[in-house]
């Protein structure tokens, strides 16, 4: 594999509406980010993922883009962007932007002028059709429920598709007009110095047409979007050629939010010469989702976790390097995901960090994982902004679920989870703000702050800090960021363990994934201690007896066989 200088960093994703309000609306900005890298390097995070803040109406929070120029005036201004990127790179930091471009907002001057004349240029930029007697051109669901087809303003008998939220009319990729505009703005910030970018639900740009019906999937009478997914072919063409027109020659960093690959194309996604640098690893971020609903989803366990982890890092080791996380804006906290419900504490959480950290590829930490934040109560729907649950709620209750249920289920898996404010402190609005926050704050801000876990040296905050200097420690760094990956006690029940393996050394993580403490066998006598989350380890020659939740980095005399 050819080393890349992304290879041995760690990256980090600001959800920039709730990460640091400078100037009191609520509303997290530019000069709150820049006031807060010294913080960030001091974590030791060195790629730095914005969420969007290009103008926006924000109707799905900015992937609803009204203007790919400019940044909307509530995060800031361009000269902040600039001077984001300066001070960043003062820092040795890198910048990279969310790039969302299967869909724009409706409030883009590209849909206005395609509503004024859908048959002119700005038309062919999206899917618009004809409808007769209210016969809709496909029944495929928006990913936030309801029709993907909505009549087009201003005109009776054309619609457009939007298979995100109707605010989100997809741009036409068939189109190689839209695709240059595409390729035009991408340069223009790359060339502003960016480093790279995450790349927004990119699989969904390649539609399998023409529009066709799949099975109905519910009484709705649609289907979920994954069936076209599943038979829409060449999408390459256009990641290929994106990335030739702009990532290569900049020598961009790309990782992509691939949802729904088709297996045999990984080596295209992430390979030597792929259309991205990686892609994260959503292998158990799905673990159990239904089209159905939320109501029908399957709780991951230890076990699952494990295998899902295993599983994506047998089918890549010889293909790339994939980006590794435990959440993010989309997804509910992780420790309150992967660690069992009645189980939650800073060991477990400390040890789930150590799990998916030292995994091989690149870690990713989302703002406030790293101190360990937590879901948040909900007791009515007036409290929820996210979109995505506003749906599921009305599926759930459709689906006969009683009030309470429903509103459980957000609790469980709604993306205000992770977009709750930052935690800076145990100062009122947390220290995210002196105004009113646009979303509610954790009630548990007084325990769960930077500024107190700053004070605590058994902190998740600490423990983060000393695994992030870990994996970059000379003396481990070979190990832990190219050796292989080779699982132990793989079918052990709620046991996650596995060595790193190079040339230059053997490191083994274990953890016993439960609260009843056991003996379990070691590969090799351990030579060193190089993480714990408890203050001792009981080290038994060729076993180890491990505390609840309890997890060890040790290093193993490198001739030992696993
Ligand atoms: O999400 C793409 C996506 O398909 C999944 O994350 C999920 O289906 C979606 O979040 C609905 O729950 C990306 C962004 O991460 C997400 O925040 C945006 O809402 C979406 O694209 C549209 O831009
Ligand atoms: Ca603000």
């Amino acid at each position: 594999m050819n080393r890349q200088w992304w290879h041995d960093k760690v990256a980090y994703q600001i959800y920039p509406k709730s990460f640091c309000d400078s100037n009191g609306d609520g509303i997290g900005d530019l000069p709150g980010i820049i006031s807060r890298l010294d913080d960030l390097k001091d974590l030791g995070v060195d790629i730095l993922w914005l969420s969007p803040i290009y103008c926006s109406p924000l109707a799905d929070q900015g992937y609803d883009i009204s203007d790919y120029y400019n940044i909307d005036p509530r995060f800031g201004t361009m000269e902040d962007m600039d001077r984001l990127l300066e001070e960043a790179r003062k820092r040795n930091m890198y910048i990279i932007m969310d790039l969302v471009v299967n869909h724009c907002s409706d409030e883009h001057e590209w849909f206005k002028k395609a509503c004024q004349d859908p048959d002119g240029e700005y038309g062919k930029y999206f899917y618009i059709r004809t409808v007769k007697d209210g016969k809709l051109p496909c029944n495929w669901r928006s990913y936030f429920g309801g029709p993907v087809w909505d009549k087009l303003p201003g005109h009776e008998d054309r619609y457009y598709l939007h298979v995100f939220h109707k605010k989100q009319p997809d741009l036409n990729w068939e189109n190689p007009r839209l695709r240059e505009e595409i390729y035009r703005m991408i340069n223009w910030w790359l060339d502003k110095g960016l480093s790279g970018f995450r790349i927004d639900a990119i699989i969904n740009i390649k539609k399998a047409l023409p529009f066709h019906d799949y099975p109905a999937d519910r009484p709705d009478g649609l289907c979920s979007i994954h069936n076209m997914l599943h038979e829409a072919k060449g999408v390459g063409d256009f990641l290929g050629e994106m990335r030739d027109k702009t990532f290569k020659p900049h020598q961009a960093f790309t990782v992509g939010e691939v949802f729904n690959e088709k297996p045999e194309e990984l080596p295209d996604f992430i390979g030597e010469n792929g259309y991205f640098s990686t892609m994260f690893d959503f292998a158990e971020t799905i673990f159990g989702h239904s089209h159905n609903g939320w109501h029908e989803c399957i709780d991951i366990t230890p076990d699952d976790y494990r295998s899902c982890v295993f599983e994506t890092q047998e089918k890549v080791k010889h293909i790339g390097f994939i980006s590794n996380i435990i959440e993010n804006h989309d997804e509910p906290r992780g420790v309150c995901r992967y660690i069992p419900e009645g189980e939650l504490s800073d060991t477990a959480k400390k040890m789930l960090a150590t799990l998916y950290f030292l995994v091989r590829g690149l870690p990713w930490i989302y703002q406030g994982q790293e101190l360990g934040m937590e879901n948040i109560p909900v007791s009515s729907i007036e409290e929820v902004d996210d979109i995505s649950s506003l749906d599921s709620y009305k599926v759930s209750l459709a689906a006969g679920l009683t009030e309470a249920e429903a509103l459980r289920l957000i609790e469980k898996n709604g993306r205000d989870n992770a977009r709750t404010p930052y935690q800076w402190s145990s100062a009122p609005g947390a220290g995210f703000t002196t105004g009113t926050p646009w979303l509610r704050v954790n009630p548990n801000y007084k325990t769960i702050n930077l500024e107190d876990e700053k004070k605590d040296p058994d902190s998740v905050y600490h423990y983060y800090k000393k695994l992030i200097a870990l994996r970059k420690d000379p003396a481990w760094k070979e190990t832990l960021v190219y050796g292989e990956l080779v699982p132990w006690l793989a079918d052990t029940h709620n046991v996650m363990a596995y060595t790193r393996e190079s040339v230059e050394g053997k490191i083994l993580v274990i953890a016993n994934y439960q609260t009843g403490p056991r003996c379990l066998p070691l590969p090799a006598p351990a030579e060193r201690v190089l993480l714990n989350n408890y203050e001792t380890a009981d080290l038994r020659g060729q076993e180890v007896f491990l505390q609840g939740y309890q997890v060890l980095v040790l290093a193993l005399s490198p001739d030992s066989q696993t």
